[in-house]
Order: structure tokens, then sequence, then C-alpha cells
């Protein structure tokens, strides 16, 4: 009994020091290319999976570009007025705090009309396979009904790992 619970907890430890990297994924926009012209946004952020929590970057010449958080109206129009929120300095991170769509243009010139403008969807903790880590992680909601199986099938993949 001691036994096993000394796994549960140490289990859970290393979950715990797993989660950081585990969860949280840094996305640079446009990777090697950055944010800049003449790159298909569209194209890039397709294929990939973000999710709540995982933060996009943006870098760019701050003397050349910008990035403005839009609706979607505004990002499938091009308007640049009453943007969201709009972010300068060349090295923008922004953090994809809830599920849903972001938008994202920027507002320098014609830029976003000639393809400088990039929409994100981003999905709940719960989808996806990471979703039975992330459960453990709240080891006082272990006893419920619905978080024993998530749990204990976690415990039980790791109790198998540690022991051999
Ligand atoms: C651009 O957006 C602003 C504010 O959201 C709105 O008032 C304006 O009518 C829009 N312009 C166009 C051309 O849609
Ligand atoms: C961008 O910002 C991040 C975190 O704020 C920092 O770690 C990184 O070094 C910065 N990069 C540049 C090129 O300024
Ligand atoms: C258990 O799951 C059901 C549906 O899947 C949900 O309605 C209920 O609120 C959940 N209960 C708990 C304690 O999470
Ligand atoms: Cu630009």
């Amino acid at each position: 009994m001691a036994k096993s619970i000394a796994l549960v907890a140490s289990s859970f430890f290393i979950l715990l020091l797993a989660f950081p990297t585990v969860f949280a994924t840094d996305f640079t926009v446009g990777d090697s290319s950055g944010w800049a012209l003449k790159f298909d946004y569209t194209a890039w952020a397709k294929g990939k999976t973000f999710k709540v929590g995982d933060t996009l970057t943006f870098k760019y010449n701050p003397s050349f570009h910008q990035v403005n958080e839009v609706n979607k109206c505004n990002y499938d129009g091009c308007n640049l007025s009453n943007p969201t929120k709009n972010y300068k300095g060349g090295n923008t991170t922004i953090t994809l705090f809830e599920e849903g769509c972001y938008y994202f243009l920027c507002p320098i010139d014609d830029h976003c009309s000639e393809g400088m403008k990039l929409e994100v969807i981003v999905a709940a903790y719960s989808s996806g396979s990471p979703s039975t880590p992330y459960s453990t992680t709240t080891p006082s909601r272990a006893p419920t009904k619905n978080g024993t199986v998530g749990v204990s099938s976690g415990v039980s993949q790791f109790h198998g790992t540690l022991v051999g």
C-alpha cells in the first residue's frame, strides 16, 4: 500500500515536471521567415494544432511591420481600424488563452491584402492526444467518477514505466 502511494506520488511529480514542456508549445510564426511579406501564413498554420496555453511568437523588422489582433470581419476585409490589440517592437509573443479563432494581420501599408495575415484555430485542452496527462495534474479531482478512468490509466502507464 505504502509502496503504491509512493509510486502514485512520484508519478504525479514526474507529470508536474513534464507539464510546461509537454503542454505549452511556442510557435514562431512563419518559422525562419518570421512575420514578413511574401509568405503564406494560411499554409503555415494548416496542419498545426494550436492548444489553449500555447504561444505565438511574431518576429519581424519593427521598421516595416506590426501585428494587429483583429476580429473576423476586419480580418476578412483587411480593415485596419479598431484592432483588438496592436503590437510593435519586432518580437511579439501572444498567449492563446482561449479556445476559438484568433486573427492577426499587419497594419502597415497594404501588407494585409498582400497576404500578411494569419488565422489560428485554438483547440481546448481536452481535444487531441495529450489530454490524459493533463487531467492527472489535478489530483484533487481524482476520486470523482469521471476522473477515475483517465487518471488511473495515466498513472498505470507511468507505473509500468517506472517498475520496468
Ligand atoms: C472597418 O472597421 C470599422 C470598425 O470596426 C468600421 O466602423 C468600418 O465601417 C470598417 N470599414 C469597412 C470599409 O468595412
Ligand atoms: C524575444 O523575446 C523573448 C522573450 O520575451 C526572448 O527570450 C528573446 O530573446 C527575444 N528575441 C529577440 C530576437 O529579441
Ligand atoms: C461527468 O460527465 C458527465 C457527462 O460526460 C457530465 O454531465 C458530468 O457533469 C460529469 N461529472 C463530473 C463530476 O465531472
Ligand atoms: Cu507588414
